[in-house]
């Protein structure tokens, strides 16, 4: 396991290699799927093969990301991960694939769990897009305004339309250089923060009329049964936008989203207001994540995750009063 400290080192190992599978997490999102078709559209601009792989079903409001991005046919010999701080969450079908076998990293969690045989992490890049624009800049490829479509549409989706607090003077300089390069920035922030399917508008009514508030207030709870996802006619993969919504209420510093998955255990998202350290309440339940929002899986029944997160929510505002 080697670390490497600049985005040229990365550069340098990527072009030695040719014939290159890239990574991204399940359940797939703005940033992750930024980065891997970037990344992807760059090295065969350099004349190497390439591929971008995901586990899960890409939602269809990314498809303007993979245009023009079709499947070529080889065998891998180089395998890199884009924000993906952990095998467990490549999804199971890439976990059982190339869980032992994959050569980079390219990430921004501070839980990276080091598990490439090369691994770059910027835990101060507000999105792993900002770490793989200046690999790609170092591979001395231009950036083209399908590039700049996806490092853009990392780089807002992962802040909220640059909106938290890991937002830097860095994350706004790239994101107007990749205005300036050709991303058609309005047109991403409209789907990406304004439009709602039917479905998701059904989802965050069922959501909203669940958030129960606990431990005086200062917890937003929302809990996602399969039975909401059935009547609503979602799915997972409508789940992000959901979590930012309990933090959203006045007074509430830790937003809480429980959502059941189709095996019956809970995935479990935090969303925190400073000073309150998301990533750590979660490693405390087997999960990790960034300072403001983290996540973790419980085991089901509803009953036993709730259980389970309550204990280490009381023991945390415990703590706290001492
Ligand atoms: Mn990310």
């Amino acid at each position: 396991m080697t670390i490497i400290e600049t985005p040229s080192a990365a550069a340098e190992l990527l072009k030695k290699q040719d014939n290159i599978l890239i990574l991204v997490h399940g359940h797939p999102d703005g940033d992750t799927l930024g980065c891997g078709y970037s990344l992807c559209r760059a090295l065969r601009a350099m004349g190497k093969k390439a591929n971008v792989s995901c586990s899960d079903e890409i939602p269809h409001k990314f498809d303007y990301l993979l245009k023009g991005v079709d499947e070529q046919s080889f065998e891998p010999e180089f395998i890199t991960a884009v924000d993906v701080a952990d095998t467990k969450l490549l999804g199971k079908k890439n976990e059982e694939l190339f869980k032992d076998r994959i050569d980079l990293s390219i990430d921004h969690h501070p839980s990276n769990k080091f598990f490439a045989k090369s691994t770059i992490v910027d835990a101060k890049a507000a999105a792993a897009s900002e770490v793989v624009l200046q690999v790609i800049r170092e591979l001395g490829q231009e950036v083209t305004p399908e590039i700049a479509n996806g490092i853009y549409t990392g780089l807002s989706t992962d802040t909220g339309c640059f909106r938290y607090s890991n937002v830097t003077p860095r994350t706004l300089r790239m994101a107007a250089e990749m205005i300036e390069a050709g991303a058609d920035n309005a047109a991403i922030n409209t789907v990406m923060f304004e439009t709602k399917t039917k479905s998701y508008a059904a989802l965050e009514r069922e959501c909203l009329a669940n958030m129960q508030m606990l431990f005086d207030d200062r917890c937003a709870m929302i809990t996602i049964t399969q039975d909401i996802f059935d009547k609503t006619g979602s799915d997972e993969s409508e789940c992000d936008g959901i979590a930012a919504l309990p933090r959203q209420v006045e007074g509430v510093l830790i937003g809480i989203t429980m959502r059941e998955k189709p095996d019956g255990n809970f995935k479990v998202s935090l969303r925190t207001h400073a000073p309150i350290d998301a990533s750590e309440l979660c490693s405390k339940m087997g999960g990790g994540g960034h300072a403001r929002a983290a996540g973790c899986q419980l085991e089901g029944p509803l009953e036993n995750a709730r259980k389970v997160l309550m204990k280490n929510l009381k023991d945390f505002f415990d703590s706290e009063n001492e």
